[in-house]
């Protein structure tokens, strides 16, 4: 059986090709809510509808787990997905913990990137409260990435004056860790490094997603079978049209060339 990995848009793509690159013996479904991206901006009603519709789809094509590769999506429907389904379904959020247990050592602080919604949303309120007692950790939106990803927008000239005007104002000689808790943000990773200081960490959360990922399914002993099958599907129609199926394979190309 296949793998279900679930985004609003292009974001999951950095998802995908870290599985990829860790279980290339799985077979995938990528399913990208292209009728309704961004989540980021929209009520949490709304895009919990769009979420559960699509992760409906996705379970009804036979699939044996189901990541759901958006911060936004697992900070609003987590709950409700893993009380619905039977099989694992693996979520994301910002890694607020790794950033916060390494700053705290140097007294240093933590900014961390993601959605609007994911930023106001009680489950990283929760993670913050509980975790940051030394008060490190800021907070920043940068929906204007999600629009850039959406649009295939990688050229330096048009997104790095954006993400500059975004990071400055920040003393970043207070900062060590920056998080980038949006999954479409991590094709800007290249983009972040350029602008910020050197010995700056920056950190998203696909790895140790996808480590999860094969946890879980070694556990169940359903590991590796498969041969790195992969089929889109776009708010519900599975994507043939060989320019669509280009740009996926664009993401992924530049995905290889940032790392
Ligand atoms: N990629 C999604 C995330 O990780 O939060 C959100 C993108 C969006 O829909 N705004």
């Amino acid at each position: 059986m296949r793998i279900g990995i679930f985004d609003s848009g292009v974001g999951g793509i950095t998802v995908l090709h870290e599985a990829l690159k860790q279980l290339p013996m799985e077979d995938y479904i990528y399913y990208a809510d292209t009728l309704h991206v961004p989540y980021g901006p929209k009520p949490k009603e709304e895009v919990r509808t769009y979420i559960s519709n699509a992760v409906e789809f996705i379970v009804e094509q036979q699939v044996k787990a189901v990541v759901i590769a958006c911060n936004t999506a697992t900070s609003v429907s987590i709950d409700e997905l893993r009380a619905r389904y039977d099989i694992p379904i693996i979520g994301m959020e910002p890694a607020v913990k790794p950033a916060v247990e390494h700053n705290r050592r140097g007294n240093t602080r933590v900014l961390v990137t993601a959605t609007a919604l994911t930023l106001k949303e009680e489950k990283l309120q929760n993670l913050i409260t509980k975790l940051d007692n030394e008060h490190i950790v800021d907070l920043l939106a940068l929906p204007g990435l999600v629009h850039f990803a959406e649009e295939l927008e990688f050229s330096e000239e048009a997104v790095l004056p954006y993400l500059r005007e975004q990071l400055q104002g920040y003393d970043w000689s207070h900062y060590e860790t920056v998080v980038l808790g949006c999954t479409h943000f991590s094709f800007y990773k290249d983009m972040f490094r350029k602008l910020l200081p050197e010995g700056i960490h920056i950190i998203d959360g696909n790895r140790g997603t996808v480590n999860h990922l094969k946890r879980t399914l070694a556990e169940a002993g359903d590991l590796h079978k498969g041969s790195g099958n992969l089929v889109f599907y776009q708010s519900g129609v599975r994507v043939e049209a060989a320019a669509e199926l280009e740009k996926y394979g664009r993401l992924l190309k530049r995905l290889d060339q940032i790392q």
